[in-house]
């Protein structure tokens, strides 16, 4: 069975949707970050960089990045139908939109977050926060526009698939959500419609309830 190393309102969130929509047998390994646990050896065993999540697939084998997660459950489990077949034109679409969000967005999130990892000046913390946080603001005009040229409600169009999680999973990391969701109305709606699919919704009541 997989295994889960998760904590509410993290990345953990975006296999976890898969697994549900999905109706993919895991199992969860609580890590709270508030806690420090991902620093701990144990933790660190799985996961040297000290992030959640991680994954182990059922045979054992450790993946951590949760896009590369979301990469290797679509294509191990195709007819959950939650990413175009690998190889299409379509998948090439999904995977450049896939990657702009893990390496754009995620990463200008951790910036907002964790301002101090980024700078060694301790004056320079306030400054790295504001860079990250219109980084992430020029992001998610990027998808805003995404959404527009897909002719919406999702980022494949009319096709709900696994890149909708994720995106939605990052507005609730941004400082103001509700403000995001009004200034870019498509965005809004992609996470009204994936909060409230029947077999995401608790899931996200977990993370972000
Ligand atoms: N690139 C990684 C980033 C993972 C990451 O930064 N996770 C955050 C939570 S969303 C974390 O573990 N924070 C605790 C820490 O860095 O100490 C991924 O996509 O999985």
């Amino acid at each position: 069975m997989y295994k889960l190393y998760w904590c509410r309102d993290t990345g953990a969130f975006a296999p976890q949707a898969i697994f549900e929509e999905a109706g993919i047998a895991y199992e969860t390994v609580p890590i709270d970050t508030s806690k420090g646990e991902q620093h701990q050896a144990a933790y660190l065993a799985v996961n040297p960089r000290g992030q959640v999540p991680a994954l182990a697939l059922p045979d054992g084998t450790v993946m951590t990045e949760s896009a590369a997660m979301v990469l290797h459950l679509v294509d191990a489990h195709p007819a959950a139908g939650l990413a175009p077949a690998p190889g299409s034109p379509a998948r090439a679409v999904f995977d450049r939109w896939l990657l702009y969000m893990a390496v754009d967005v995620y990463s200008a999130d951790l910036h907002v977050y964790y301002p101090e990892r980024f700078t060694d000046d301790p004056a320079g913390a306030e400054a790295v926060k504001r860079a990250g946080l219109a980084a992430m603001d020029r992001g998610l005009t990027i998808l805003e526009d995404r959404l527009g040229e897909s002719g919406g409600p999702f980022l494949m169009g009319e096709s709900f698939s696994a890149l909708d999680p994720y995106l939605a999973m990052l507005i609730q990391w941004h400082p103001a959500p509700a403000e995001v969701c009004a200034r870019h109305p498509a965005i809004g709606r992609l996470c009204e419609q994936v909060r409230s699919r029947p077999a995401i919704a608790p899931v996200w009541d977990q993370h972000f309830g």
